[in-house]
């Protein structure tokens, strides 16, 4: 039994091969770490598969699984699992994007308690180098949904991560694609997530895989963990729903509130308003109404939606209020928006167009008040 195994998984990748289990080696002797190297390889037509067989008559700790069915990166990680003779997996491209002297922090992060260690280009002092345009843009395209399901990873996608066995021991994953770690989050059995900075470099040398058919299979995985997460409850993207449910039910209690001090007002306290008459008093009323729900809300989702989040320390009850204060004006903004262009331009009939209008701007408060108002940092 190995301390760990780091997976390579591999697709005609003979000009790096050698190096990278080298590297990791090198890396496991320096650190004392008994360690395992599992190339986890496509049945490459080039010399891969020779090489690591080379590699593997010299050191012992050095082990191949060759596919032949069911050709792909996620799937090929996720044999690697099943495989590996240790109790903690670290997963590790072919190519040098990432750098194997990080492998003893993640190492050491697992063993101080953490499930899942993620390397990641998304924090501050990670980045990526040498990367064109469109690249980039997919990049932070798939980041972003990643991070719908969770907020609080800032690269939910990344290719370099550390897991214990536990974490993906009994889940029904269901890899395809390039994105096995989204997967790994969301079927998963982990509390304890942890991230480190580094910064990915793209090969020199070896050819890329990217393909269109990798986003069309990115966003089905999103979907598919989504319906995952509702129908099993007891995993992190659920947390995520639950939240959600929690804004809605404050959100309505918020109308309730609304249209209580609306009418309490309009009713018993209508007077004059000094300069401006008895017409203004309604309008003025309806900006108290929505002022003291924009507060309840704040203090419910607070004490309730965001309870366990961080910032509740790290930040002043006061940051929190204005922020959320400024993030309800801006869903309000929202809402009157879509509903002038849906009604106004397209003729959608004024109820639907409020409804979807309510709608966006319900996601917009939730997404934004999550990440500013309660977000980690
Ligand atoms: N087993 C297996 N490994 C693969 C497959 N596709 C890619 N890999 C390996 O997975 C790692 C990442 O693949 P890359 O092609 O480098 O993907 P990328 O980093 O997104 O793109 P480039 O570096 O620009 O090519 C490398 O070690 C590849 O050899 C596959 O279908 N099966
Ligand atoms: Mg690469």
């Amino acid at each position: 039994m190995y301390d760990l195994t780091v997976i390579i998984p591999t697709f005609n990748e003979e000009a790096n091969i050698r190096n990278i289990v080298m590297a990791v080696d090198a890396v496991f002797h320096e650190h004392a770490i008994h360690g395992q190297v599992l190339v986890v390889d496509d049945n490459s037509s080039d010399g891969t598969i020779g090489i690591v067989h080379e590699l593997k008559r010299q050191k012992d700790n050095v082990d191949i699984l060759v596919r032949t069915e069911d050709h792909g990166l996620s799937q090929s990680v996720a044999d690697g699992f099943v495989h590996a003779a240790s109790e903690v997996f670290i997963v590790i491209d072919a190519d040098f994007s990432h750098p194997p002297v990080l492998i003893p922090r993640m190492y050491d992060e697992i063993r101080k308690g953490s499930d899942i260690v993620i390397g990641s280009r998304y924090m501050e002092g990670g980045g990526i180098k040498k990367w064109p345009l469109k690249r980039r843009l997919i990049s932070i395209g798939a980041t972003f949904l990643g991070r719908l399901l969770f907020p609080d990873i800032t690269d939910p996608v990344s290719g370099f991560f550390a897991l214990k066995k536990s974490v993906v021991e009994k889940a029904p994953l269901k890899p395809r694609g390039y994105k096995i770690l989204l997967e790994v989050l969301g079927k998963g059995t982990w509390e304890k997530d942890r991230e480190i900075p580094f910064e990915f470099v793209d090969r020199e040398i070896g050819s890329s895989k990217l393909k269109i058919k990798t986003i069309v299979e990115y966003a089905q995985q999103v979907v598919d963990i989504s319906l995952y997460s509702f129908i099993h409850r007891n995993n992190a993207a659920w947390r995520e729903w639950k939240r959600v449910f929690k804004f809605g039910i404050v959100g309505i209690s918020g109308i309730v509130v609304n249209l209580a001090i609306l009418y309490v007002l309009v009713e018993f306290f209508s007077t004059e308003i000094p300069f401006l008459g008895r017409d203004i008093y309604k309008e003025l009323a309806s900006a108290v109404a929505i002022e003291i729900s924009i507060l309840n809300n704040f203090v419910w989702n607070d004490l309730w939606t965001f309870s366990s989040s961080p910032a509740r320390k790290s930040t002043s009850l006061w940051r929190r209020l204005v922020a959320f204060n400024a993030v309800s004006v801006g869903g309000a903004v929202i809402n009157l928006g879509i509903f002038t262009v849906l009604n106004g331009w397209f003729a959608v009939w004024y109820m639907a167009a409020q409804f979807i209008g309510i709608l966006v701007g319900f996601f917009w408060n939730f997404l934004v008040n999550r990440r500013f108002t309660w977000g980690r940092k």
